[in-house]
């Protein structure tokens, strides 16, 4: 079918866009545009993806122009979507930045900062949305989105009329708003699977929101389902193998080739077709990890970036990349930054970009020094892009020691002793996808990245990848404990009965396998249905 009517996109080009597009574009509708003040004129719809930090967007807003343009659009009672960041601009104020900075003022309250005692911020991860005010674009109540914020909406007294959900996290805050012509998500529909792409097309589809017949209220008895769901992630280790084709593969403590006498690389699939199969069967999030990123190509043919460009027409769930995100030089002599790199990884699809070794050099040199240059890749992307936008992979190795006064780096007291009996371990950083051991301990890593600005942590174990017998417990509690944002689980998965043990001991915020998804020894609906048997809340079909 085609549709005519004028669907801007308003890109103040801070961020990724590309998956919004996408998600557009999946319901049959091309998008144009902003890129004048008149273009504010021609519009007959407006979607406003916001990312990245309130202050520097409202300056960008500013510094183009569009900040009273957009006023005098939303005014005119044409209908507007916003999401994210792009919700929060529309109101009075918020806290993000120095001091309050001022907002659009289309909605009377102040966005505030999430600070919940004993939970990771940034909230990141599926959680529920509670409808409050009958509107025409969700069907559904208790239906999961996924979210990824740091500062949020009160549900004040002020704020009545606006309120069409809400969702708690620690705090019940507004995951959503609606008045006439203006809706506004704080979870991103273009990241929530089938449920959110149902929201675009609502939104698309229909003639304008003030009009438009609501869908009735749920039934109060039903009951919330209220809180954020783990995430199941799926991870794909990619690289060329010996044919230069661009394959998963899996290693075994890091070794990605097959035991017979030809050692070819491990042939898993196709990265693409992997990740589409991945969203299909529930994963909450895709990571993607170019595995020989150390070396060297230009930044332009990074393959990588057309894996990425072609998952995220099809998969509608968070998509991380990971490998190579530091400064780099082309073959050609071409100096790229950190931020340069990221900058094409998000163009072309990310919403995350993990860093691994550049992050333990970072880590090195900050602890060394105490000081922030602020020049770093975490700091510069994470400026840029968000803290939620920075992940760090770190890939640990275990270290026994008699005790813990032979050695500067935090340790732990372990349950499983060591070769000679030893009853304490630090877990020692490595780089280069593990062929180089550093003298840093992940503990101290951790810290110093928080502190830098990452926002959340993929804590791989190289003596658990691929064993099969479940993850180091002791390692994730720990690092858990280290920090206040959020930890991803990673290494050893074999079983479902894996998951659910992690998630209760070790309280991760999310869990990630590779291996046996890969081999379908085990679906991710069976961690899934696992995982809701044991009392876990959890976004998926089977509910
Ligand atoms: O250092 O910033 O260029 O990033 C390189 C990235 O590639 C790092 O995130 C590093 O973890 C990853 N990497 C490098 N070499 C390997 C390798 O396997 N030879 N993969 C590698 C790390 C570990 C996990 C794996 C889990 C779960 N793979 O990602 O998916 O251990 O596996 P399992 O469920 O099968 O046990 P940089």
């Amino acid at each position: 079918m085609v549709h005519t009517s004028q669907v801007y996109l308003l890109d103040y080009g801070a961020g990724n866009v590309r998956s919004v597009i996408n998600a557009v574009e999946t319901q049959g509708f091309q998008l144009k545009y902003i890129q004048s003040v008149e273009d504010f004129d021609k519009a007959d719809k407006i979607i406003f993806p916001g990312v990245g930090a309130f202050a520097s967007c409202m300056a960008k807003l500013e510094a183009l122009g569009y900040v009273e343009p957009l006023r005098k659009y939303i005014a005119s009672g044409r209908p507007f979507f916003g999401v994210c960041l792009g919700m929060q601009t529309l109101f009075e104020a918020s806290e993000e930045g120095e001091g309050l900075i001022k907002g659009l003022g289309v909605v009377p309250s102040v966005i505030s900062k999430f600070e919940v005692p004993g939970l990771a911020v940034p909230h990141m991860g599926w959680n529920v949305a509670t409808v409050c005010k009958p509107n025409p674009i969700l069907p559904h109540d208790q239906e999961r989105y996924y979210f990824v914020h740091s500062f949020k909406a009160m549900p004040t007294e002020t704020m009545r009329d606006w309120v069409m959900t809400t969702t708690t996290y620690g705090v019940e805050f507004v995951s959503s708003i609606f008045l006439n012509n203006v809706m506004a998500t704080q979870f991103h529909p273009e990241k929530s699977g089938t449920a959110g792409l149902h929201i675009f097309r609502r939104f698309l589809e229909l003639p304008d929101l003030i009009t438009a017949p609501a869908y009735p209220l749920a039934d109060p008895a039903v009951g919330s389902k209220a809180g954020l769901a783990p995430r199941v992630i799926a991870c794909l280790d990619v690289r060329a193998n010996d044919a230069g084709d661009l394959v998963v593969t899996k290693g075994d403590q890091y070794d990605v080739r097959e035991k017979d006498d030809a050692g070819d690389v491990r042939n898993l699939g196709k990265p693409v077709e992997l990740a589409k199969r991945y969203y299909e069967e529930g994963a909450d999030e895709v990571t993607f990890l170019n595995i020989t990123s150390f070396r060297n190509s230009p930044l332009k043919d990074q393959p990588m970036l057309e894996v990425l460009r072609q998952t995220s027409r099809e998969v509608f769930v968070p998509l991380t990349i990971g490998g190579g995100i530091k400064d780099i030089v082309d073959p050609d002599g071409t100096a790229r930054s950190a931020l340069q790199v990221a900058d094409e990884y998000f163009r072309s699809g990310a919403d995350k970009v993990s860093i691994g070794s550049d992050a333990v050099l970072i880590a090195e040199a900050y602890i060394a020094s105490g000081m922030q240059t602020g020049k770093s890749s975490i700091e510069t992307i994470s400026a840029v892009y968000g803290s939620q936008a920075v992940v760090i992979s770190v890939d640990p190795t275990r270290v026994y020691v008699q005790s813990p006064s032979d050695v500067k780096h935090h340790t732990i007291k372990t349950s499983v002793p060591g070769p000679n009996g030893e009853s304490y371990c630090w877990y020692q950083c490595t780089i280069k996808g593990g062929r180089e051991r550093r003298d840093l301990g992940a503990y101290e890593l951790v810290r110093a990245c928080e502190a830098l600005g990452a926002g959340e942590i993929l804590l791989n174990c190289m003596d658990k990848d691929g064993t099969n017998s479940g993850y180091d417990h002791e390692l994730i509690s720990d690092i858990k404990k280290a920090v206040g944002i959020p930890v991803i689980a990673s290494s050893g998965a074999g079983r479902v009965e894996h998951f659910s043990a992690c998630l209760r001991e070790c309280q991760p915020d999310a869990v990630l396998a590779a291996g046996i998804f890969h081999r379908q020894e085990v679906p991710i609906a069976a961690v899934k249905t696992h995982l809701q048997e044991q009392g876990f809340a959890v976004r998926g079909a089977a509910l």
